[in-house]
């Protein structure tokens, strides 16, 4: 009789636990941010990307250069050392989903073509942004 009280306390604090974790707020919850990206006649076709700070962004990645090999890419600096996240090359014509996870930290970032280096723009990281693009773009 008293085991079945324990097995009952016991069962009486998970639950709790349960509900505790389930009640409490999403504060951690990524905002989603979905960017469309294009490259064309070896340019992208704009030069500031700017989300939220730790957003989830999928970038919709259309390649409109026929048979030619283009990437998203999105570094620290422009010196392209660290990255933050590397898109596959795709050849066109096609489009793909890159998703990552922006930086939390608030600044201004780097995005280019890896295999176009001059094909680059800025990747900006604001607080209260919502997902917005600007820009005509860089390239050859
Ligand atoms: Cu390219």
């Amino acid at each position: 009789m008293i085991k079945n009280i324990y097995v009952l306390l016991i069962g009486i604090l998970v639950f709790s636990v349960v509900l505790a974790g389930c009640s409490s707020p999403k504060t951690d919850t990524a905002q989603e941010i979905t960017i469309n990206h294009m490259a064309k006649n070896m340019a992208f076709d704009k030069s500031t990307i700017t989300v939220p700070p730790g957003a989830h962004v999928k970038v919709i990645f259309n390649n409109q250069d026929s048979g030619e090999p283009h990437n998203f890419a999105v570094y620290e600096t422009s010196e392209a050392k660290n990255s933050i996240f590397v898109g596959a090359i795709i050849a066109g014509m096609t489009t793909t989903t890159y998703e990552f996870n922006a930086p939390t930290k608030v600044g201004t970032y780097f995005f280019r073509c890896d295999v176009h280096p001059l094909m680059n723009g800025q990747f900006i990281v604001q607080t209260g942004a919502t997902g917005s693009t600007s820009g005509s773009g860089s390239g050859y």
